[in-house]
């Protein structure tokens, strides 16, 4: 921050453009920003930074020129590595070569309304760490003459990032269009360098929400572009952006407690299932007498592992609390055994016959998966009252 004049801290902004063969629009874009945007914002001190990637069109020339007019300009020059390893690549430059306070992410095509700069300083201002440009909210919108396949390629995706993330107070996950603070960048950067891609900008902003970042969106109309062609291979784009939202969800239903009760239930599940299958086929049981022996055998496994680890944190502490909670964890599993898997199993083999008994334990022990959460985390290891 350079100095404050009326308890408003004036803040180097530096807006970064990634190129990779933008030679005519940078033309374009850099003096629209110096000479329409910039003079009406009188708050802050503003730069621009171009991230281009050894565009073989020669758009880092075009940069050098515009740099003799304009001394705020500045050009950071890489190796062509993605849209993610550009950005990550500016951050780094901009904070510790510029020391920028504030960094947005702009497109250097004209896609994004540069009329919308001041709103997304207004959020910074006014206290957010980050404030995202959204098309699909509250007046932000995409092209018209877009084909309806594009269109829906758009919102659905986004839709579908949202859904699996569980995070629907973001309605733009994968724009490009935003204003942070350094400190959002500096927190997350050392998380950020596997994303090299598109997936960049959803993989960035997920940190972010997760960290608690303060975060606004800025509606805003997504034009067409003009000039050159887009530099998405969306084939690439989503298999990259699936792996990374599938991977990070499950990753945080593993480590709640329904997803470890979820492992730990997969390893009684299988000792459950081993049994089962041994007594029919091997010894010819009736299939509810052999579930019965096969749950025995999981529930003892089941408990130790619940005590240790699904509910470490509530486990029984002293030798008495531990065989009460495993009478209670008897009582529970011998019910939801006896009463909801072995007899939807005794059920099937009566009614439809024996050759499902399978698939009778699978649906058996789907209600018991149920049946097991709930008196396990409402009663056995319910959280004590403060
Ligand atoms: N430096 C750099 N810029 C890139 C790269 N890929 C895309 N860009 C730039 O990122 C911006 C957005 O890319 P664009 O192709 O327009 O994506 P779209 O708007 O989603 O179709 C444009 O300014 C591109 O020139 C890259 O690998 N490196
Ligand atoms: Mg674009």
């Amino acid at each position: 921050m350079l100095h404050v004049t009326c308890q408003m801290l004036i803040m180097k902004v530096v807006i970064i453009l990634p190129t990779y063969n933008e030679k005519g629009n940078i033309e374009k874009i850099i003096p629209y920003l110096e000479e329409k945007i910039f003079p009406e914002i009188k708050n802050h001190e503003m730069h621009i930074l171009v991230a281009d990637d050894s565009s073989p069109d020669g758009t880092a020339n075009e940069v050098k020129t515009l740099m003799h007019k304009w001394k705020n300009i500045h050009l950071n020059n890489g190796q062509k590595k993605g849209l993610g390893a550009a950005y990550i690549r500016a951050m780094k430059y901009a904070i510790e070569t510029l020391n920028a306070d504030i960094m947005f992410e702009m497109d250097a095509d004209g896609q994004h309304d540069p009329h919308k700069i001041h709103e997304f300083l207004e959020k910074i201002d006014s206290g957010y760490d980050m404030a995202i440009g959204t098309r699909y909210s509250n007046g932000g919108s995409i092209p018209k003459n877009w084909p309806l396949i594009r269109k829906a390629f758009s919102v659905i995706g986004n839709i579908i990032v949202k859904s699996i993330l569980m995070r629907f107070s973001i309605h733009d996950w994968t724009g490009g269009y935003r204003a942070l603070r350094r400190e959002v960048f500096l927190k997350e950067k050392d998380e950020l360098i596997n994303f090299k891609g598109y997936t960049f900008q959803v993989s960035f902003l997920h940190k972010a929400v997760r960290d608690g970042f303060k975060i606004a969106e800025v509606p805003f109309h997504f034009s067409d572009r003009t000039l050159g062609n887009s530099k998405i291979v969306p084939a690439e784009y989503i298999v990259d952006l699936l792996k990374y939202v599938i991977g990070v969800r499950l990753k945080e239903i593993a480590a709640g407690s329904f997803g470890k009760f979820l492992v730990v239930g997969g390893f009684g599940f299988l000792i459950n299932a081993v049994v089962l299958r041994i007594l029919v086929e091997g010894y010819n049981w009736a299939p509810a007498f052999a579930n019965l022996v096969g749950a025995a055998c999981a529930i003892f496994s089941n408990f130790n592992f619940n005590n240790l680890w699904t509910f470490g944190e509530r486990k029984a502490k002293t030798i008495f609390s531990y065989f009460s909670k495993l009478i209670q964890f008897y009582a529970t599993s011998a019910f939801g055994v006896i009463f909801i898997q072995t007899g939807t199993i005794f059920l099937g083999d009566t009614f439809i016959g024996r050759k499902y008994y399978f698939l009778f334990f699978l649906i058996g022990t789907g209600f018991l998966l149920i049946w097991n959460f709930t008196m396990y985390s409402r009663v056995i290891w319910r959280k004590k009252k403060k």
